[in-house]
């Protein structure tokens, strides 16, 4: 629309225009428009559970409704929309911008979970509506103590409400076996730090390895009695590499055992153990690949302290110390 020496009131409407105001400059003008009505529950022009401004939408989803963020959902953008002449003079603002979007329930079958959208938290928990803008998004939710379920991806359309989305929350009970896969689905988490609670008392982490595929290292395992091997039937074992100054694996707990991994190629240079860090307890490493991986100080392959270390069965070759100890490098016993 076009505005010359006028005085504007343009309240709750719908604008998808490629321009969608124009307001001529004039020195001697001052405007005086309005462009939003105070905040009041009540479903605005586009289905949103608040009126106030209007929709800034443009064909190309470029408009100030498309490009600003609505951290609540809500349905009102975060940040005022500041209209101004062809002048630069203020025309005015519209302080309740509108998301052009639909509402979707996200409901949980334990209450308090943490509700997730497009891979944000948005601290926000479930059995609540949030507004989204038009298009695809990806929900999930976490709650402690309980399995992370599959995300779930709803469509918007702004055809009026859509389908409820529920998850179905299942408690984290030790012992547990915990999937791990890249192809994430049924459950898996694609990588292990993903997993929430490797707890005592028997875990057992499966990962899946596909030739091709690293999974991301810096684990810790505190827990005792955790096992943590390759995913019986899966192609290769699973290749695990530090992407980050820090041990692949660092253990320190009773009775972990490492099995059938392939824990190499760490070349971000920590100081003690490349691939496999013992800070205590008790490891045993059993028919694994631990290679090409380096240290600034010493145990670029293997590096135990204050613990007791069975190696057994395993490939150790061609890691690299700068002080002692390229394969192996202990503190007390093996
Ligand atoms: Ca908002």
């Amino acid at each position: 629309m076009y505005a010359y020496k006028s005085t504007l009131t343009l309240v709750n409407n719908f604008f998808c225009n490629d321009y969608n105001i124009y307001a001529e400059h004039d020195w001697e003008w001052h405007w005086n428009s309005v462009f939003n009505r105070p905040l009041l529950l009540q479903d605005n022009i586009v289905g949103g559970p608040y009126c106030g401004g209007n929709v800034w939408s443009t064909p190309g989803g470029t408009g100030f409704s498309d490009t600003h963020a609505d951290a609540n959902y809500d349905g009102i953008c975060d940040a005022g929309h500041r209209i101004d002449d062809s002048g630069t003079r203020t025309v005015g603002t519209d302080a309740y911008p509108l998301v052009y979007g639909g509402s979707v329930q996200v409901n949980s079958t334990v209450t308090g979970a943490y509700v997730s959208i497009d891979g944000t938290n948005t601290t926000l928990t479930t059995n609540r509506s949030f507004y989204l803008p038009v298009g695809e998004h990806t929900i999930s939710v976490s709650l402690t103590g309980y399995r992370n379920p599959d995300s779930q991806t709803v469509t918007i359309t702004n055809a009026g409400l859509s389908d409820p989305v529920t998850f179905t929350l299942t408690p984290i009970v030790h012992p547990t076996v915990w999937s791990v896969s890249h192809i994430a689905g049924n459950g898996n988490y694609t990588d292990v730090s993903l997993i929430p609670d490797i707890g005592d008392g028997g875990d057992t982490i499966q990962i899946w390895g596909t030739d091709g595929h690293t999974y991301a290292g810096g684990i810790n395992i505190t827990a005792s009695n955790v096992t943590i091997q390759q995913w019986d039937g899966s192609p290769v074992r699973p290749l695990i590499t530090a992407t980050s100054k820090t041990s692949t694996i660092t253990t320190n707990a009773s009775n972990i055992i490492i099995r059938s991994l392939d824990i190499s190629n760490n070349q971000n240079n920590p100081f003690y153990g490349g691939g496999v860090r013992v800070n205590g307890g008790t490891l045993t490493i059993e028919d694994t690949t631990i290679t090409n991986n380096s240290v600034t100080d010493s145990g670029a392959g293997v590096w135990a302290h204050n613990g007791t270390l069975t190696i057994e069965n395993s490939i150790i070759t061609n890691n690299t110390a700068v002080d002692s100890g390229g394969g192996v490098s202990v503190f007390t016993r093996i």
